[in-house]
């Protein structure tokens, strides 16, 4: 469903630049910048992923929540944002206690953060980025599914 969506804005955009092609005396020319896209995998019960990706401290990264489903017990989570619950301490066995449980998180070093559907991050550190869900080691038995991110710079 989500890929639909996504080809559908992408066919959308592109007609768009057709109208306003269209609308004037020479025709707009419009050129694709081209970026290299890696599309990861990320299991809903595995601990810690390496994307291999290095990354300086301070660095831009482009990260996006593209498709995939996640299952938690009886739970299912339709996109990386994750669950309504929250633990909230900083005693609780999640990666990142402040956001909620199977949000999609990245580890650089020692500092973990919160992806959810991604956006335009800096990188809080310089090393590979790591990835997973943000689910307690002992609670990733129950774990199902995959998410599928696209990185690019
Ligand atoms: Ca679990």
């Amino acid at each position: 469903m989500k890929k639909w969506l996504f080809l559908f804005i992408i066919t959308s955009s592109l007609f768009l630049g057709c109208s306003v092609a269209s609308e004037t005396d020479s025709d707009l020319v419009l050129e694709a910048t081209k970026v290299s896209v890696q599309v990861f995998e990320i299991p809903a019960n595995q601990k810690w992923a390496d994307t291999k990706i290095k990354v300086g401290e301070g660095d831009d990264l482009h990260i996006a929540y593209f498709s995939g489903t996640l299952v938690d017990g009886d739970e299912a989570v339709a996109d990386a944002m994750g669950s309504g619950y929250i633990c909230g301490h900083s005693d609780c066995c999640e990666p990142l206690p402040s956001v909620p449980r199977l949000a999609l998180i990245g580890r650089v070093g020692k500092d973990i953060f919160y992806i959810g559907n991604g956006g335009i991050l800096e990188m809080p550190a310089t090393g590979n980025l790591y990835l997973r869900v943000n689910d307690c080691d002992s609670g990733l038995y129950d774990n199902s599914g995959n998410l599928s991110i696209i990185i690019f710079p």
